[in-house]
Order: C-alpha cells, then sequence, then structure tokens
C-alpha cells in the first residue's frame, strides 16, 4: 500500500517545519508513519452506542489521572488525605472526581431523605430544614477553591515530596450552588449577642469549628452542588458548608447543625492540629484566610519535558483568600531574573487562577518558580522569607516559593534553593 521508502526517525525531524524559528511538528508527510498511512481500529469497527456510558467516565488512556495518597504520612485511610493530581489538570475547575479528599472519620453515607440541618443557639427561633427546604431558598453560583491549612505541610523542614500532586494538592477549585448562609440565619433570626457559629458535620467525627458571625453573614454558602452536580460523598453529600478563602477544615462537611454562640468553642483538635506554632514557642489559636500561592504544575516531577529543547510550555496555578490573583511572575533561573506570566481564563474572588509562561529552552537545567501576587498588593514570600518570621516549627500555612529543578533531560525535582 505504501510505496514510499521508509523514511528514517532522523529524516522525519530533520524535515520538521520551522514555526516563528522554532521546531514544534513535523511536516505534512505520511511516508514511514503508521499512525497516518494505517486505518486504526477505531475507524473500522462501530463504537459503543449512546447508553455505553449513561453517567460518563474518562478514557481509559487517562487512568494514571487520580488521586493519590502517600503511604506513610497518615496510618489509617478514614482518618487521612489524598491529592488532587495538579499536573494532569488545566484550566481553573477541579473535576469532581479528581478533588483532593480529607475525612476525619470516613465518608458519612447521608441518606437525603432524612438529611437536616438544624439551626439552634443564640437564635429567635431553632429551625430544622430539610433538603426540599433549602432548596426554596434563593441559590448562588461561586466558584472557590478549598485549600486545607496543612497543604505543603511536608515541606516546612525541606524539600521532601515529589510531585506537585503531593506537595500542593490539598486543594481543589469548584463551581458550587447553594443557599448564602445568611439567608438562614436571617430566617432563625441572630439574636444580638450571637458572635460565632459553630457548624458540626455528620460524620463520626462530629466535626466543628468556629467562625465568627460576621465572616456567616458575608460570603458563606450552604452549598449542595459541585461544577452542576449532586455533591460527591467525599466531598460532603448532601450539604457542605463553603467558606469562601478560609482554611479547608471549616468547610464543615455532611453538615447536619449550626449552633449560635457568644464565644468560640473549644474544639478537641484545636491545640494540636490547625494552630501554627511561631518561633518564639507561641501559637496563634486562629489563622483563617489562606495567604496568596503558587504553583508551578508543568513542568514539575510527575510531569517531565518530553522534548530535547525549544519552544516549552510552561503552565501553573495560583490563588488567594483576600481576593484575586492579577499577577504571577515566574522565573526559570531560581529567582534571579523574574518575568511576568500569562494570566488565561477567569479571574474569580478566592479562586484558582491558571497562568501560562511559553519560552524557548536551550536544553540546559532550569530551576523554576513562580511567585503570586494578589489583590490587596500581597507577594508571595519565599521559603526562607517565611522560615524567618515562623521558624521551623509549623506544618500549616506553608505558601512559600516552590522551586523544581529541570535537567538537561527535562526530569524534574523538588529543590530549595537559598
Ligand atoms: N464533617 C467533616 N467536615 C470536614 C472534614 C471532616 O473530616 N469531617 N475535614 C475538613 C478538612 S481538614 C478539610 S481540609 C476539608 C477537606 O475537604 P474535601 O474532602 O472536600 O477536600 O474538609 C473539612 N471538613
Ligand atoms: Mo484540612
Amino acid at each position: 500500500m505504501n510505496e514510499t521508502p521508509k523514511t528514517s526517525r532522523r529524516g522525519f525531524l530533520a524535515g520538521a517545519i520551522a514555526a516563528g524559528g522554532a521546531t514544534v511538528a513535523a511536516k505534512a508527510n505520511a511516508a514511514g508513519d503508521p499512525a497516518i498511512t494505517e486505518l486504526q481500529d477505531w475507524s473500522v469497527a462501530l463504537g459503543e452506542g449512546v447508553d455505553a456510558r449513561p453517567y460518563g467516565y474518562p478514557s481509559e488512556y487517562e487512568a494514571h489521572v487520580k488521586r493519590r495518597s502517600v503511604e506513610w504520612l497518615t496510618a489509617d485511610p478514614v482518618s487521612s488525605v489524598n491529592f488532587t493530581p495538579l499536573h494532569e489538570l488545566d484550566g481553573i475547575i477541579t473535576p469532581n472526581g479528581l478533588c483532593f479528599e480529607r475525612h476525619h472519620a470516613g465518608i458519612a453515607d447521608v441518606d437525603p431523605a432524612k438529611y437536616r440541618l438544624m439551626i439552634n443557639g443564640l437564635v429567635d427561633t431553632p429551625l430544622v430544614f430539610t433538603l426540599q427546604d433549602l432548596m426554596r431558598f434563593p441559590r448562588e453560583n461561586r466558584v472557590h477553591f478549598l485549600e486545607c491549612a496543612a497543604n505543603s505541610g511536608m515541606e516546612w523542614r525541606g524539600a521532601q515530596l515529589n510531585g506537585c500532586q503531593f506537595t500542593h494538592g490539598m486543594i481543589h477549585n469548584v463551581m458550587y450552588t447553594g443557599v448564602p448562609l445568611r439567608y438562614l440565619l436571617e430566617t432563625a433570626g441572630v439574636k444580638t449577642n450571637g458572635k460565632w457559629i459553630m457548624p458540626e458535620g455528620a460524620d463520626a467525627s462530629a466535626m466543628t469549628r468556629s467562625i465568627p458571625i460576621e465572616k456567616a453573614m458575608d460570603d458563606c454558602l450552604v452549598a449542595f452542588k459541585m461544577n452542576g452536580e449532586a455533591l460527591r460523598p467525599e466531598q460532603g453529600y448532601p450539604v457542605r458548608l463553603v467558606v469562601p478563602g478560609w482554611e479547608g477544615n471549616m468547610w464543615v462537611k455532611w453538615m447536619r447543625r449550626i449552633e449560635v454562640g457568644d464565644q468560640p468553642w473549644h474544639h478537641r483538635e484545636e491545640t494540636s492540629k490547625y494552630t501554627d506554632l511561631f518561633k518564639d514557642g507561641k501559637a496563634r489559636r486562629f489563622t483563617w484566610e489562606m495567604d496568596a500561592k503558587s504553583v508551578i504544575t508543568n513542568p514539575s516531577p510527575q510531569s517531565p519535558i518530553l522534548h530535547k529543547s525549544g519552544p516549552t510550555v510552561l503552565t501553573g496555578v495560583a490563588w488567594s483568600g483576600r481576593g484575586t490573583i492579577p499577577r504571577v511572575d515566574v522565573s526559570i533561573d531560581g529567582g534571579k531574573n523574574w518575568a511576568e506570566a500569562r494570566m488565561s481564563g477567569p479571574s474569580l474572588d478566592k479562586s484558582m487562577h491558571r497562568f501560562y509562561y511559553e519560552f524557548d529552552w536551550d536544553g540546559s537545567p532550569l530551576l523554576l518558580q513562580s511567585r503570586a501576587h494578589d489583590s490587596t498588593g500581597y507577594v508571595q514570600p519565599t521559603k526562607s522569607e517565611l522560615r524567618a518570621i515562623r521558624g521551623e516549627n509549623s506544618i500549616y500555612h506553608n505558601n512559600g516559593i516552590q522551586t523544581w529543578y529541570v535537567n538537561e533531560k527535562g526530569i524534574a525535582e523538588n529543590v530549595e534553593v537559598s
């Protein structure tokens, strides 16, 4: 069938076209490439019909795209965490099936018919809502990131985990549909001495958090949809609290009760967890907003550069619990020189942002870094700047600049530069 003499792989590269002075594609020439010259299986047989996948799922070739856990990190999978594969994603939305999971007592299996949300404490009328009741309030749609305060926590003392999935993957960015919490609190009538709320989960951990009433009345959502569909069980089906920009542990899943009180509660975990230790041994009890942060997702340890040199796309994500990200800088030499990255996609409040930096790689080793600027003017610090203030005893709230070393083969590694 094919009468053209076989062209070598080398010949193909030599015949590649110059696009903007760079080699990015092979010249149109079918010779020797069976992917072009031969009919593939999918072209000669009928495919599956419309009902083969009544609830769709990804291509079988994408099976490596999945949440992963780190075995030694926690003793028990019911009180553990897995990580979002950030290096496999693009844009700003995290697909529901890839949102990292953090449970303290496993996934609660809540029957929506028996679901109830109670509001009690310092209110005029204690109330109980069914799911149907919640559906009768006006809804809002908003995209927000949720970051666990422990994200990058294993990196406080030095570069440790080899991949942005593990160093930065305790984050997801989802469009929520829900009822502003304010509507429910106003319906119950918060008494004048009601200054705090305590949302409680229906899982066996009965997780509770203290949230100031100002935040509750401002932008919290009682959410029942994520990216258009019902919340996934892992994410708190049927109802979770959305606390925009604030650390993940406040976003109570499987939420069954909200108590209104006049002061913060003492929560079981608080002294040991979710508290930041400072160098002088003092702890700050509450850290709510997540500081601006960014990470390069590609190239990264799980996503090497696959070509030898030439046009290369660098990309990553940035976010801030205090607003938007108008600008991200990128360095390919470990922070000596910086260039402004190109932002692409919607710039939403307290949401992930996507950035790109296209460059001509000369094939020599790189030290990749990204630095986020948020809409308040705050600039993401280096790890040494962070340690100078916070010491090395912290676990939580590590938003330092990440460095990836890329060698001449394109392989990337988690490193630190001083
Ligand atoms: N009821 C309940 N809510 C919870 C938790 C939990 O274990 N139980 N974990 C919290 C923590 S620490 C985080 S970081 C987020 C994780 O949300 P995700 O599982 O959707 O990623 O949920 C928070 N809400
Ligand atoms: Mo968390």
